[in-house]
């Protein structure tokens, strides 16, 4: 693969590095997922799939291409309206390069709604719904672990940032549809802690390293007496929303249009299944994922689709939608 380019390298067919992607093969309403299994599962839901295709398959009628950095894009259509699934494992660093990368290939206002699995510092239970309305970063500070930890930057193990918002029509709405699907008893509303180590940042012990984070849930419930959820990616989709212009713009125009106004290219929400209960320790079994993936998937295919983007300029996919 020849790519040209090195401040955002593309190949030669306009392909993006990291993601695959190119213009046409992505809706402008994406729902993102970790999993690739889970991909496959929402993409079930998509209209005319074929209905004896394997259960680990995608469907011959619907758009796909798997990158060769672990990305998984699915596009159709929901309830008659394009939209893409796009599967991009684990971290920070995989939702910087779908966010940036599909905001590339895209033209128009883009919205963006993640559905992934957490840990519940709250009551939420195995198999409850979390749609947080703001996120902040727990990060390791790698300083306090140094040799030489002796001046202030060392003070403290782990770091919170400030709070991002979710786009509040978005997370009004998967609220609402998540309801529907579950039940109000099982739809819990609050703050999303994204940590950058499933281990350490989450509070998790392990003999075989000094992580120091035993206080680490007193701590982040000090910090946000709301703090709902425990998961890796959706501070960044809330930060990027948030810092996202009303694209293309000069440098110098950009920097002033992100930092004064609310009008953005994204509009992001996310909302995720409790895989883990912290405070119990119960962990969710493979019967209660196959029951709960579809529901919440078909909720935020929901909300995906009756959240106006304005301004449609909407990019249908080239093969099979
Ligand atoms: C860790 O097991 C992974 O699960 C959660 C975390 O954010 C992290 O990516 O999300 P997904 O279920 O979307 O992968
Ligand atoms: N994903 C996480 O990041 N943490 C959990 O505890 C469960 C899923």
């Amino acid at each position: 693969m020849s790519m040209s380019n090195a401040n955002f390298p593309m190949d030669a067919e306009g392909r993006t590095y990291h993601v695959g992607i190119k213009r046409g093969e992505l809706a402008n309403r994406i729902i993102t997922v970790g999993d690739p299994a889970r991909a496959i599962v929402l993409s079930r839901s998509l209209d005319g799939v074929d209905p004896n295709t394997p259960a680990k398959s995608i469907s011959s009628n619907l758009f796909s291409h798997a990158s060769h950095r672990g990305f998984l894009t699915i596009t159709g259509r929901y309830k008659g309206t394009p939209v893409s699934i796009v599967a991009i494992g684990m971290g920070v660093s995989m939702m910087d390069f779908f966010v940036r990368e599909c905001r590339a290939v895209v033209d128009g206002p883009v919205i963006m709604i993640r559905l992934g699995s957490c840990g519940s510092l709250s009551d939420a239970k195995v198999g409850d719904i979390c749609v947080p309305s703001s996120s902040y970063i727990v990060q390791r500070n790698y300083d306090y672990f140094a040799d030489d930890n002796s001046s202030s930057s060392h003070a403290s193990p782990y770091i919170m940032s400030k709070k991002f918002d979710a786009d509040p029509e978005v997370t009004a709405t998967l609220v609402k549809n998540m309801s529907a699907q579950l039940g109000d008893n099982h739809v819990w509303k609050g703050v999303n802690a994204t940590a950058d180590s499933f281990y350490s940042s989450q509070g998790r012990q392990d003999e075989n390293f000094v992580d120091d984070n035993q206080e680490l849930f007193t701590e982040l419930v000090k910090y946000e007496p709301d703090t709902l959820t425990l998961e890796m990616e959706t501070f960044l989709l809330y930060h990027l929303a948030r810092t996202s212009t009303i694209a293309p713009l000069k440098e110098e125009t950009r920097v002033k249009v992100a930092a004064t106004s609310n009008k953005h290219s994204i509009r992001a929400g996310a909302c995720m299944m409790v895989f883990a209960q912290r405070k119990s320790n119960d962990f969710i079994t493979k019967e209660d994922i196959a029951r709960v993936e579809p529901i919440a998937g078909k909720a935020v295919f929901d909300s995906l689709v009756e959240v106006s983007l304005g301004e449609e300029s909407e990019l249908h996919a080239t093969e099979g939608s």
